[in-house]
């Protein structure tokens, strides 16, 4: 695993848990952490239970007796990293977003391909498509339940950034992390949408906003939980996104339209990811924040019988669940991370190619992309007065 930061973190207890609770075909060995600060990552090797560490993520790539590489740095390092795995026949797991930019995403996408003929596999970790109620909306909406799909509201709302003096973190610099709140959150709105509808967005159109325009600059710390200095910092990137979007069916023929959201200033809101599909036939709703349940409207009943239900997607035939809890325990925000770790398992065991594909990745920084192009055209506002 290369990095250590909250997604080392969420990766560790996912490696760690997921043999323990599912029958996979091969054992995976968390071998090696890899950071930059060796003394940071002894610890996090530690507590995590990683065999050892290194500081030089090249040496560990050329190893005889490493397999996998697990991707968690910032976005500025995800290219270089994966390519050169890749090409050294290691299997890549790379977190979201795939890249920083389109270029990077597209090199990624044929690197990928090329592996794959040596049937070496990656997968980008949009972790949410593993939550049991995503995977269930999905199939719902396969068996024609909601009917035509009309419309798709989608959004992710955070609140970490409220404070104008929280400091600076990688998340708010362009050249570390790609852009900002559309990148970091907008990007698990926009593959969340396409899973579950099995749409994919043809045309966007949207602004992006920066609030908070300079914030201090971080002293000792990283990430989230880093502490101010007294210098200040420009904040180059977005902190709301809202954007609409045209999507179409796979034989290329409109479909519906949607609306995204992707903010850290949605006041209250901690993790708030959230999607409404609207069909002919009936709807659904899913709220990260309520992650065990899914709202389900079936307009084929009585007018006097309907009404939104909550479905709680516990119970042992739903996807993922048999091998935790007897319905009604719960699962976390973490049994995704296990849950990303038996499906790349199994497909690099069964030499099947895991999904999402760095090309599903690359699709999702075209969208983002085509975003911030739409934001930059001046046309798209229109003065009210
Ligand atoms: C911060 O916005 C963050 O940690 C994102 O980087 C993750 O992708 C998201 O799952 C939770 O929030």
């Amino acid at each position: 695993m290369i990095g250590y930061g909250f997604m080392g973190a969420a990766h560790s207890q996912g490696w760690r848990v997921a043999p323990k609770f599912f029958d996979l075909p091969a054992e995976p060995e968390m071998a090696v952490l890899v950071g930059r600060n060796a003394e940071a990552a002894h610890e996090a090797a530690a507590k995590w239970g990683w065999g050892e560490v290194a500081t030089d993520w090249r040496e560990v790539i050329k190893r005889e007796d490493i397999d996998i590489i697990d991707i968690v740095t910032p976005g500025d390092s995800h290219a270089e990293i994966a390519i050169a795995a890749l090409e050294a026949g290691k299997h890549v797991m790379c977190e979201k977003p795939l890249a920083n930019t389109v270029a990077e995403a597209e090199a990624m996408r044929d690197a990928a391909e090329r592996a794959a003929a040596n049937g070496v596999r990656s997968m980008v970790g949009f972790t949410y498509r593993r939550v049991p109620a995503t995977t269930f909306a999905r199939q719902l909406v396969a068996e024609g339940r909601l009917g035509e799909i009309r419309q798709i509201r989608a959004a992710y709302r955070q609140d970490w950034l409220m404070d104008a003096e929280g400091p600076m973190t990688w998340r708010l610099q362009k050249d570390r992390a790609g852009s900002g709140s559309l990148g970091d959150i907008g990007a698990h709105a926009v593959d969340l949408a396409e899973y579950i509808t099995g749409l994919h967005l043809e045309k966007v159109s949207g602004l992006l906003e920066t609030v908070v325009k300079e914030r201090p600059l971080l002293g000792e710390g990283i990430g989230l939980s880093g502490t101010a200095s007294s210098e200040r910092g420009i904040v180059d990137v977005d902190d709301v996104a809202l954007f609409s979007g045209r999507f179409t069916a796979a034989d290329g023929a409109f479909s519906a339209i949607g609306s995204f959201e992707a903010t850290r200033f949605a006041t209250g809101r901690k993790n708030a990811l959230t999607i409404e599909v609207s069909g002919s036939r009936g709807a659904l709703a899913f709220d990260l924040e309520r992650l065990n349940e899914l709202q389900f409207y079936d307009a084929t009943l009585p007018a006097t019988e309907q009404g939104f239900r909550t479905i709680l997607v516990t119970e042992s035939d739903h996807p993922y669940l048999a091998p935790w809890w007897p319905a009604g325990h719960m699962l976390g925000y973490e049994h995704g991370f296990s849950h990303q770790v038996v499906d790349f398992v199994t497909a690099v065991s069964e030499r099947t190619a895991p999904s999402p594909s760095f090309a599903d990745g690359l699709h999702v920084q075209r969208v983002l992309d085509a975003v911030e192009r739409s934001s930059d055209e001046s046309g798209c506002w229109t003065p009210v007065g």
